[in-house]
């Protein structure tokens, strides 16, 4: 399969990018919200500090992590889960700000996905030369809520792939407040992000933080 975005994207609306038929980048949806964002983000990796988590396969990651909601992802050499506990700090992971959840409500329905209530919020950070692999988002309960994506910072190549990992997949460029919704026929989809390039943004720096919203359980 291959994807084409001079045939799947909608120019109606150069805000408003539709990848797939349940796929859309909302440009600068978050810009808004940012200012709010920020001291949250900061109160957060005060409690549960970013760390790189290791693989059941004993590789450690390259993206940094943490969590806020009343989930966390985790993973290390039994699996990977979602547990309501920080096993680093052993208390439970901060909880998700009301800003962090109005964000993620708003784009899920300007996106079609009315009614959205995640329970978790992922915490990616990337420094220049952090990648992630393809992968599926395939460790929540429930694949008929869709997943947000925030981006903050300086700007990533993100892989939109296809239902198999040989898929051929497309490149988007997304940068500091872009914000993608996918869900429906789409949630399953594989995706990544190729190596971060060396940028400095000016409210944050020379990094890439990247919130995904979820419903786990
Ligand atoms: C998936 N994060 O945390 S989110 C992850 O930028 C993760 O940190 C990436 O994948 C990041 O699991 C990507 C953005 C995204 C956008 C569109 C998608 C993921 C997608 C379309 C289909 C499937
Ligand atoms: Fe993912």
């Amino acid at each position: 399969m291959t994807l084409d975005l001079f045939d799947t994207e909608e120019l109606s609306d150069n805000r408003q990018q539709q990848l797939a038929q349940d796929a859309v980048v909302l440009r600068a949806f978050a810009t808004p919200y940012v200012a709010q964002l920020l001291p949250q983000l900061e109160a957060i990796q005060q409690a549960s500090p970013f760390r790189h988590l290791v693989t059941p396969g004993g590789f450690r990651m390259s993206v940094a992590m943490t969590c806020c909601g009343a989930l966390g992802w985790t993973s290390d050499r039994r699996g990977y889960r979602y547990s309501a506990i920080d096993p680093d700090s052993g208390r439970r992971w901060p909880a998700m700000p009301d800003v962090f959840l109005q964000l993620a409500q708003a784009a899920a329905a300007q996106a079609g996905f009315d009614g959205f209530l995640p329970d978790a919020c992922l915490i990616n950070r990337y420094q220049p030369g952090t990648r992630l692999s393809l992968h599926q988002d395939k460790d929540e309960q429930d694949y008929d809520a869709p997943i947000v994506s925030v981006s903050l910072g300086i700007p990533a190549m993100f892989l939109f792939g296809g239902h198999e990992r040989s898929d051929k997949a497309a490149r988007v460029p997304l940068f500091h407040g872009d914000v993608v919704v996918w869900g429906g026929v789409d949630r399953l989809r594989y995706h990544g992000v190729l190596p971060l390039k060396e940028a400095e943004h000016p409210l944050l720096g020379g990094q890439r933080i990247n919130l995904t919203f979820r419903k786990a359980a």
